[in-house]
Formats: structure tokens, sequence, C-alpha cells
């Protein structure tokens, strides 16, 4: 079978709920993609920040394949010798009392906003079903009803209502509309992607997420931090957080957490937070399973051994100087973190963002844009200089056939 025939095969059994570059991939290894058909291509999306230490890293698979012949599900009915291994170790590396294990990102942020409304009620005294929770315009926390009621982008919850009421929507990178909200009393937390990816990688002031941790501070506020794409590396620092030296009241991870081999996410808060949610009343069937707690130690030793961190911090320098010297009056501006970047398109002649990307494909490196005319660059943190350096030669070349055929 070709390209196309599989592509046929999900338009005509697959729900359309996305549309994909047209390339169809069979292999992944490192910073490397290949399709049916054999080409190579460098990967600049990385399934959006889940493929942080590349494809099928070599020590996350054998911890998984070992796993998964010995025990791979008994749910929470009943203790295994994983959990309390990989509780002890993930709390310890990111310094909180507690992890609550889930599996999705969207489900990590659910639970966020059950403990923070749980610990309105039972330590701030808020009274019950009066809990808001501030957020973002321009957030993405995931797919589910509560979470897209907190969006403000049509093709996130049109369509899907009634939504979830107690919710604050202020502007990002905006202290003095954060200020304000927190004037309520009955504001128990403030939920931040301390960089805002699906926006298109908007990287907020220097001293936004301390000063905003500060106010929610001074009004008794948890400062809720979604580092699910932004955490683990990917900005150039363990947590987007630690660039201002925020210690988040409620850490939210996702995707990287299992190194992009199965969905793993989970909630760490202290004690004072974490316990408000007794026996039986939250959990889900997978999570905390044994195979992700060895997938998730795994992935997250993998991080500090490759020093993943200062990696993608020196070739983010890099990536976006080099991106800033090309020449083309459809590279409106390059913005990011760490290796967590997009350039702004301005579209030419009808072509636009989508054009440079199925160009970018041809030539061997794939990208998808993010609100039309932005593509997010975001490789595995394993690439190297020589890597990033050949890379940028592709976008040079392609933003220059495109605007040239344009
Ligand atoms: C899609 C976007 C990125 C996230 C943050 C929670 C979640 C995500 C900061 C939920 C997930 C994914 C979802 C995926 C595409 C991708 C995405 F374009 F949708 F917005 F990365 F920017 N917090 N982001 O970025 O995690 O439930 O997906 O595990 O839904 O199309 P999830």
């Amino acid at each position: 079978m070709l390209t196309q025939d599989y592509i046929n095969l999900e338009e005509k059994y697959g729900a359309h709920n996305y549309h994909p570059l047209p390339v169809v991939l069979e292999r992944g290894e490192g910073v490397f993609l290949w399709d049916v058909e054999g080409k190579r291509y460098y990967d600049f999306l990385s399934a959006y920040s889940a493929v942080n230490q590349g494809h099928c890293h070599p020590k996350i698979v054998n911890a998984m394949a070992d796993q998964a012949k010995t025990l791979t599900l008994t749910s929470r009915a009943f203790f295994n010798n994983c959990l309390g291994i990989y509780e002890k170790y993930i709390t310890e590396y990111f310094g909180y009392e507690k992890v609550l294990p889930m599996n999705s990102g969207a489900e990590a942020d659910e639970t966020a906003l059950k403990l923070c409304r749980r610990w309105a009620y039972d330590k701030k005294g808020i009274k019950e079903n009066e809990a808001k929770i501030i957020v973002c315009e321009g957030n993405f926390h995931g797919r589910t009803i509560t979470v897209i009621s907190m969006s403000n982008d049509p093709d996130s919850y049109k369509g899907f209502g009634p939504y979830t009421p107690g919710f604050i929507k202020i502007p990002y990178n905006d202290l003095t509309a954060l200020a304000k909200a927190l004037e309520d009393p009955n504001v128990a937390g403030f939920l931040v992607e301390p960089i805002q990816g699906e926006a298109g990688v908007f990287v907020p002031d220097e001293d936004y997420l301390s000063k905003s941790y500060m106010m929610c501070k001074s009004k008794n506020v948890l400062f809720i931090a979604d580092e699910v794409q932004t955490g683990l590396a990917r900005t150039g620092k363990m947590l987007a957080c630690d660039h201002e030296n925020v210690r988040p009241d409620i850490l939210i991870l996702g995707k990287a957490l299992s190194g992009g081999t199965m969905p793993i996410s989970a909630v760490l808060a202290d004690d004072e937070i974490m316990l408000v949610i007794k026996p039986g009343e939250h959990g889900s069937t997978f999570g905390g399973n044994p195979l992700a707690c060895k997938v998730a130690v795994a992935a997250l030793e993998v991080l500090k051994e490759e020093n993943l961190s200062e990696n993608a911090e020196r070739l983010g320098k890099i990536f976006r100087s080099e991106l800033s010297k090309i020449k083309s009056d459809m590279i409106e501006l390059v913005r990011g973190k760490g290796l967590l970047n997009a350039i702004v398109i301005k579209p030419k002649n009808g072509k636009e963002a989508w054009d440079v990307c199925l160009k970018m494909r041809d030539n061997g490196l794939l990208a998808k844009p993010t609100h039309g005319h932005i593509i997010r660059f975001a490789p595995p943190l394993v690439i190297t200089e020589k890597q990033i350096l050949e890379a940028v030669k592709i976008i040079e070349e392609s933003i220059k056939e495109i605007s040239e055929s344009a």
C-alpha cells in the first residue's frame, strides 16, 4: 500500500476530527521519521512535545517491553510493586509531597481543577459551588467539556454547550487584568500555561509568571501551571516555571512524561492540597498502572542523563538566531524559548503557512501550522547542532521556493 491508500482508509473509516498533513509515517527513531515510501523527515513537531526524548528511545522502549511481559495493569483496587516506587521518584524529582497519576493531559487538567475546587471549599472556606478559577484567553488545556468551557477559541468550544461554569477569563500576559480578577473573594485558583503553545508559542514578559505567582499568594489563590507542553526540558529548563524560579502550587505534566510511548500524565502538589481528595473520590482505570510507572521513570531519567534541558536551551538560541537571518518577506517574526519555537508567516499571493509546511515536507522536514499563519517548530530535544543547522537550511529553502512561486 502507498501513501494515498492509507489516507483513503482513514478518510473512509475514521472520524474526520483532524486535518493531517498528507504524509503517512511508519517508523521513528530519534529526530527522524520515515514514511511508507521510505522517505526520511526531520520531525519538528515531536507529536506536540510528547517525544522530547526522541522517537522510540531505547531505554524507554526497553523499560516498556520488560514490564509489558510482566504486569501491565492492576487497577488501583490493589497495590502493586511499581506505583509507590514511581511516586517516590517523581515527587523527589520535582520537589513535591504527593502525585496523582492520570493518563491524558486533559485528565490531568481536570484533576487539577477538582483539587483546586475541593481545596477552596475545605481549606479556603469558599462557599460550596461558588469557587472560581481564573484562566487566560488563548489557552489550550485539552478537549473535555469542562476544559473547553475555559476556552475562548470557537474551534474548541463551539457547538459543545452547555458549558461548565466557574471560570473567569482574562487576557494572557496581563498582570493588571489578573490583579482585578483576584479581587473576587471566591477565586480559588489561577490556571496558566507558562508559554501558550497552541495559541502560537506566546512567550509572556520576563516576570509574568513570578509576579502572577506572588499576586496569587497574596490572595491565598492557588497558582496552577499546565506544563503538559512546556515541561520536561522543552523550553530549556526542566519546567518552564524554572526560568522564573516559580514553584506552582499544582503542577500538571503529560506528553513527554512517557517519551511518546503511551498516555501518561501526572498532577503534583503538597499534602495540604493533594489530601483534600479522599479515597474513592477521584481516579481512573489506567491511572498509575505498572507499565506507565516504569515507562515514566525511564522517560524522566533520560531527560537528566542526556542533559536535554541544557541541549534545548543551547540549540534553541542557535535555532532562533539562524531563523532570524533568513531574508524573506514571508517571515513576520520568530519567537520561542528553548526548543519550543514558532515563526509567524505573512501570506503572500495566496501562499501561506500550510503551503510552506507542504514544501518543507517535500524537502524532508515535518511541521504543522497552528491557527492558520503560525508554524510551530518543536524537534525532539536529542537533536544535534549539525541537525539543527541542516533543518534551518530546509526551512529557508522551502520558504524561498514558496515565496518565489507565489
Ligand atoms: C489535540 C493543541 C498542542 C496541551 C496543554 C493540556 C493538553 C494539551 C498545554 C491536553 C494538548 C495537544 C492536543 C492535540 C494537539 C496538541 C496541541 F494543538 F491541541 F493545542 F500541543 F498545542 N495542556 N495538546 O498542549 O493533553 O489530553 O491531549 O494529552 O487535541 O489536537 P492531551
